[in-house]
């Protein structure tokens, strides 16, 4: 009873850190809850991050000139910094890299839904970077004010570089959509096949979202699912405008009344479907994710063994 009463103590200061503002670092106490929702959701970030450039590895050899190879390499080698950072930052707070992943092979932990539709053509490479990594900076940006420390501090980072990915992948989409009638019409097809699934990223509905109460409360999410979806789709519509390409959603308008475009509804079967690993490309990704892990399995115990008798001949000397 006593030992309830302590723990229920430390919550209530626990929540008072919180609500002055303060930031939690990995040595001070926390309630076992807020522990468990943060390595869910930094594990499955890194997971986004490191399964996020196999759509893109796949355009490494195919892309169209020398500088758009070395820009797309750049960017794809940045998204495996990105999972590095959160893989440690998730450490921190007491489990290990090889337990997360082994979560992400067996299929126990989730990755971002969008990562599992496939890059048919250059254009869905310019899709990406322009909605994709649009759509996680505008998510990306609040983390980077998220109550625990190592997160928010790899957060101020990864914004960087995916600031400069977005403008990437404008660049592609704005060459193909001033080009011929045959590089516009791609364009526009990826923005066709994208738009719906970037939408997605930002989760379901607020009020279908079990997780966001605790987010909220714990100043982990400092803005809900909604309001970031609907601002991506008010900075977004303008962009597509300026490009003369079409939104596919025959009910996006402009509704003075909340300064922001309505739009259509999710479809929301699909989200499910693809969460819970039947999207379009969900086996083909884990495989290659897998076969990626099997193959550096040498690389990995070269540098264990490697490390081992360094360690060795420093006690010997
Ligand atoms: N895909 O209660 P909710 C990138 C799950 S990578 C899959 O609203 P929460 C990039 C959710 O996990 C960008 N699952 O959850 C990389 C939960 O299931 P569990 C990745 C989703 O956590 C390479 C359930 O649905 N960004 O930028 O409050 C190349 C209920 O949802 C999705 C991040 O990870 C989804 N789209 O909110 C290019 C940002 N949506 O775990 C680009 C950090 C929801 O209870 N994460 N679910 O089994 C977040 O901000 C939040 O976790 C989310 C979801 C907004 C994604």
């Amino acid at each position: 009873m006593e030992n309830t009463l302590n723990i229920a103590e430390m919550e209530e200061k626990f929540q008072a850190r919180i609500d002055r503002g303060e930031i939690i670092e990995p040595k001070d106490w926390m309630p076992e809850n807020y522990r468990k929702h943060l390595i869910r959701q930094i594990s499955q970030h890194a997971h986004s991050e490191v399964v996020g450039m196999l759509p893109e590895g796949n355009w490494i050899t195919r892309a169209p000139s020398l500088r758009a190879k070395m820009v797309l390499l750049a960017k794809v080698q940045d998204e495996g910094g990105h999972g590095l950072y959160l893989y440690t930052a998730a450490e921190t707070m007491g489990i290990d890299r090889d337990t997360m992943l082994e979560q992400l092979h067996t299929g126990k932990a989730k990755y971002s839904s969008i990562f599992n539709y496939p890059t048919l053509t250059w254009a869905d490479i310019g899709a990406i970077g322009w909605l994709v990594d649009g759509a996680a900076i505008m998510n990306q940006v609040m983390l980077q004010r998220t109550s625990y420390g190592p997160y928010a501090r790899a957060m101020v980072r990864i914004c960087k570089e995916e600031s400069f990915h977005q403008r990437q992948g404008y660049e592609i989409i704005c060459k193909l959509a001033n080009g011929t009638p045959e590089q516009r019409a791609m364009a526009q097809d990826a923005l066709n096949r994208w738009w719906w699934p970037s939408l997605m990223m930002f989760g379901p509905n607020d009020e279908n979202s079990p997780n966001s109460a605790n987010a909220i409360k714990w100043k982990i999410k400092r803005e809900s699912n909604d309001q970031l979806r609907q601002r991506f789709v008010n900075q977004t519509v303008p962009q597509a405008e300026y490009l003369g390409l079409k939104i596919p959603d025959e009910k996006l308008k402009w509704n003075p009344e909340k300064n922001g475009y309505d739009f259509g509804e999710i479809d929301w079967a699909e989200f499910n479907r693809v969460i819970s690993g039947n999207g379009p490309c969900n086996k083909e990704r884990l495989a290659a994710r897998i076969a990626a892990h099997e193959n550096g399995r040498w690389v990995r115990e070269a540098a264990a063994a490697h490390a081992a008798k360094k360690k060795e001949t420093l006690f010997a000397a």
